[in-house]
């Protein structure tokens, strides 16, 4: 027999399990134990925790990340829209105007700060969930809400905007993300790439090699690992057995930070560590976001057959916008009347991106035949004429195609 074997089921006896201030589950009762915590230093023997917001608002003084006012609130309002728009969209989904969609209710934290600190020639290869850091890069909302609704022209990034559109298939996007890192580098242009992926991809051979591959060659690249629990319904202790997900970073030789993914001040300073050791040729970082999905996985799922309502009502208490709001709020960066403000302006934006997109959402039901061959063979030619044609004696304005057989 094995001297250890993998975990079977969904709750393997694992007495690290109950460590719960290193757990790397998001899911353990330390979500009632956000207290600020030390700072450290960037190396790669330690993995280190950060933390700088506690729960009621307060925060480590000596470490909040040096920034104007004025870019706290502009963060802050990226949150608020984020989760609007992440409202919106599920709202819009179960009335039938989305495809699918997947949520990323209580990671808005995770979201900026990854992006936060890049300039035009960085670039972003984002995982399905990250629409908040997408509309801070310049992809406009109504664009987004097409890419949901399966208009194949909302994966398009915006023009120039360095962006990869985002991945479906889980970590599959983390060679590419290394690949342009290192064309970056063989071109000695001075970007740098930050991609993000969950727990679930980072059991994915690919992101293994990307990682290993960034680390040896010095790939200016920040991995971002947002932690929220679950992949689906797989719990994070049917994922891995090292105690955190940060703590692969040593066994890679890249430095390793374990950020509360929850705690916007924790965020920025991460993955301004990050970006800034990759822009200064040293590789690449790997950042643990430890957060919690507090939604469902896509809109295809319903979480509360396999967690319980008292580990949502706990993360609730640890929601990214409140703490971040009541922080700004305890130092009069902002009062109650901005905050109503900033909430009236987000909804309103997200209202007229959902109507900017009703008008560009025209159905072209042919499109599912046209992009399959270069030339359509003669019996898919015939499919489709049939397939349009019982769409117009239904009534539907199918426009003629080129290729109709009448
Ligand atoms: C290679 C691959 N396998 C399986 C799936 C089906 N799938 C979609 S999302 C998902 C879970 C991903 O979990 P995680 O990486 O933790 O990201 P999260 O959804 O929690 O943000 C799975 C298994 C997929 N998209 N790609
Ligand atoms: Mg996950």
């Amino acid at each position: 027999m094995p001297p250890s074997q993998p975990p079977t089921g969904t709750s393997p006896a694992r007495p690290r399990a109950t460590r719960a201030a290193r757990s790397a589950d998001p899911a353990s009762d330390k979500a009632d134990d956000a207290r600020p915590s030390g700072r450290r230093t960037l190396n790669i023997e330690n993995v280190t925790d950060l933390s700088i917001l506690g729960p009621g608002g307060e925060a480590l003084e000596s470490e909040i990340p040096d920034l104007p006012d004025a870019e706290f609130v502009r963060i802050y309002r990226a949150m608020v829209l984020t989760r609007k728009f992440d409202v919106r969209m599920l709202n819009m989904q179960r009335q039938g105007q989305m495809g699918t969609f997947a949520p990323g209710y209580g990671q808005e934290a995770t979201q900026i700060p990854q992006v936060y600190w890049l300039t035009k020639e960085d670039w972003f290869s984002p995982s399905y969930r990250s629409f908040g850091a997408q509309i801070w890069r310049g992809w406009a909302m109504d664009h987004l809400m097409l890419l949901w609704a399966g208009y194949h022209e909302g994966f398009a990034p915006p023009p120039d905007v360095n962006d990869l559109p985002f991945s479906i298939v889980i970590g599959s996007h983390l060679p590419l993300a290394t690949g342009v890192a290192m064309g970056l580098r063989y071109r000695e242009q001075p970007g740098v790439m930050v991609c993000n992926f969950g727990d679930g991809a980072s059991s994915e051979g690919a992101v293994h090699e990307a990682m290993n591959f960034a680390a040896v060659y010095a790939a200016p690249v920040v991995f971002v690992l947002e932690n929220n629990g679950y992949a689906i319904s797989t719990k994070i202790s049917t994922q891995t057995r090292t105690e955190t997900f940060a703590a692969r970073a040593a066994a890679y030789g890249m430095p390793g930070i374990r950020a509360d993914g929850n705690d916007i001040l924790a965020m920025l300073t991460a993955c301004r560590e990050g970006v800034e050791h990759a822009r200064a040729g040293n590789g690449p970082t790997l950042i643990e976001a430890v957060t919690y999905r507090m939604g469902v996985h896509t809109t295809a799922d319903d979480p509360k057959v396999y967690r319980d309502d008292d580990e949502v009502e706990a993360w609730k208490r640890r929601c990214p916008i409140e703490r971040f709001e009541q922080w700004l709020l305890n130092r009069g960066t902002l009062d109650a009347a901005t905050v109503g403000r900033i909430a009236e302006d987000c909804d309103r934006e997200v209202l007229e991106a959902r109507d900017r997109f009703r008008e560009r959402a025209v159905a072209r039901p042919e499109e599912i035949f046209d992009y399959v061959y270069e030339t359509m063979p003669p019996e898919l030619r015939e499919q489709k004429a049939e397939y349009l044609a019982r769409l117009r004696r239904k009534g539907l304005n199918v426009p003629k195609q080129a290729d109709d057989i009448d």
